[in-house]
This record gives C-alpha cells, sequence and structure tokens, in this order.
C-alpha cells in the first residue's frame, strides 16, 4: 500500500458514505428493523428464514439428515431471506433474530413458540431435541462443542475476512488479503492436522461439528467457494479434501445446498422448501421464472 493510500482515521468515526464493495446497499451501523412485514409462516413444525450461503447450508443439511433418520418433528417450511435485498431488516425477521442475519428458526412445536438465531445456536438446539449428532458421552460431547464453537469463532476470518477482501470489496488490497489468505491457511492445517486423528472432526460419528464446518471449508476445498481454491492451494489439504468429498457424497448434502439457493444453475435451486417432493417439482427449471 503506498503512503497515497494510507488512511488517517478521524477523531470520531461517522458513517458519511457507502463503504463500497459488494454489501454497501445493506451494511449500515445501526441495527434494529428498516420496514414492518410480518414473516410467513407454514404448516411444518418449523420455520427456517434463510438463504443458501454456507451459514444457511448448515442447517438445511442438519434438518434433511434428520429426516433422513425418519425425524418427523423435523419438517420443515424453508422460506427465502432475500439479504442483498435487505429482508433481514423486516420487523418480522429482527422479531426472530435481532442480529439481522439468516439463519433464523422458530419452532411452532405442540402450540408453544421458540426463536433460535445463530447458526451454532440452531444446530445445538435441533442436535438437543432430536437427540441426534451430538454424543452423549461427556469427552466426546465436550470435543464436538469445541469443533463447533471453533468454527462459529474462526470462520469470520474466512468469510468476513478472506472471502469479502479476495472477492467483494470494490478494490484488491494486498494488506488483508495477505493477512486473512494466511489466516485461512492455518485454519485449514488446523483441520487437515485434526482430521489424521479422527475420521469426523469431534469423533468416529459425523455430528454437528462437521454440519457445522462442511458447508465453509468443506466448500473451499472442493473448488466451491470465492473460486480460491488455486490461490489457497486447497489441495495440499488432503485430509480436508476426503472429508469433505465423504460428506459431499451423502444423499442430503446436495438438497441442503438447493435450499434457498439463488445462484448458479437452476436446476439446483430451490427458493422455497415446503414439502420433501419438491426437490423433485419445484426447483427453478421448472417453475414460471417470472418473478
Ligand atoms: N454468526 C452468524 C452469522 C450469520 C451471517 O453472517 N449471515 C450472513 C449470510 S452468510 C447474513 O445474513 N448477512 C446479511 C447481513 O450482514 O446483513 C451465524 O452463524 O448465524
Amino acid at each position: 500500500m503506498n503512503k497515497e493510500s494510507t488512511y488517517i482515521p478521524p477523531e470520531v468515526w461517522e458513517w458519511d458514505k457507502p463503504s463500497g464493495g459488494a454489501f454497501e446497499s445493506i451494511n449500515k451501523p445501526t441495527a434494529g428493523s428498516a420496514y414492518d412485514q410480518k414473516l410467513p409462516r407454514g404448516k411444518h413444525p418449523l420455520q427456517l428464514y434463510s438463504q443458501g450461503t454456507p451459514n444457511g447450508v448448515k442447517i438445511t443439511l442438519m434438518l434433511e439428515e434428520l429426516l433422513a433418520l425418519g425425524h418427523e418433528g423435523a419438517e420443515y417450511d424453508a422460506w427465502l431471506c432475500r439479504i442483498n435485498k435487505g429482508e433481514q431488516f423486516s420487523s418480522g425477521f429482527v422479531e426472530i433474530n435481532p442480529n439481522s442475519k439468516i439463519p433464523a428458526l422458530l419452532d411452532q412445536s405442540n402450540g408453544k413458540e421458540q426463536r433460535v438465531f445463530e447458526s451454532g445456536a440452531i444446530l445445538l438446539y435441533l442436535a438437543e431435541k432430536f437427540s441426534e449428532f451430538l454424543p452423549t458421552e461427556l469427552n466426546k460431547r465436550t470435543e464436538c462443542l469445541s469443533w463447533l464453537f471453533w468454527q462459529m469463532g474462526s470462520t469470520p476470518y474466512l468469510g468476513g475476512g478472506f472471502g469479502h477482501f479476495y472477492s467483494y470489496a470494490p478494490e484488491k488490497f494486498q494488506y488483508p488479503i495477505d493477512r486473512y489468505a494466511m489466516e485461512t491457511k492455518r485454519q485449514l492445517d488446523v483441520l487437515d492436522q485434526r482430521l489424521t486423528q479422527t475420521e469426523y472432526l469431534a469423533c468416529e460419528k459425523f455430528t454437528i461439528a462437521d454440519i457445522a464446518s462442511w458447508p465453509w471449508y468443506g466448500q473451499l476445498v472442493l473448488g466451491r467457494l470465492y473460486s480460491a481454491g488455486k490461490f489457497l492451494d486447497v489441495s495440499s489439504y488432503k485430509n480436508v479434501v476426503a472429508w469433505a468429498e465423504k460428506i459431499d457424497q451423502r444423499p442430503t448434502a446436495s438438497k441442503a445446498r438447493m435450499v434457498n439457493r439463488i445462484a448458479g444453475n437452476p436446476k439446483f435451486q430451490l427458493h422455497e422448501r415446503h414439502d420433501a417432493s419438491d426437490f423433485e417439482l419445484k426447483t427453478r427449471d421448472k417453475l414460471d421464472v417470472s418473478e
């Protein structure tokens, strides 16, 4: 970075102009709802308000896994919340998640209402509710929660750090790209070394720790995130690649990636999911794509 482009911060920061980059129209320094609108509700116990980003895919992967195990109580309506249009700032969404970020879940089972926000909290809620994907033995349960919290704490450096400056920022700045590429590679090495010890992140079984990490680190090493596979030399993290491919082969994985997805091949975009048959009948290629 040369001297002319060095930023000298004022004494008090003020929001006097949009920040530039892919999200400038939705980013602002205040919280709360921007307009009044109720959220739609479907008939199923679980109502998911989300978009098919990696954080969204964590929850659809968990729900499809629970349904594959036969848990009828995990039936869900997935409603699309278009974050690039600012729909996370509707009054209805903010009631469910005061932090205005997808994914957000409302459990309306048994005539009660429970909101859950933050993807890690949603995974833990569903794991406890259905007694699945969270080991009961203390040592393994603790290991599982350690990796779950590792993902929640680490990934903002991959997404908000590396992904933002490599893909979305208005210009390519070397300092942040170097800083976050280094941290992202360090995190991939953490996973790679861990996966020499166990088959899955927490233990020999697939758990919510894997469900939380795969949509980010799995997609990254499979070359589906930020077109950064070559730049980060992801193929050198052989154990992470093998782990990612194994999870990718689960029948639920492709479904999970389709729900609330609004980009890419229309065959793999299911904007809303209200029934298992929607994967066959209601993808974008099969609907009138006039909206
Ligand atoms: N820590 C949150 C992060 C959620 C998050 O960052 N969601 C993004 C999409 S992946 C979002 O809703 N962004 C909209 C915005 O920032 O306004 C979680 O894991 O649930």
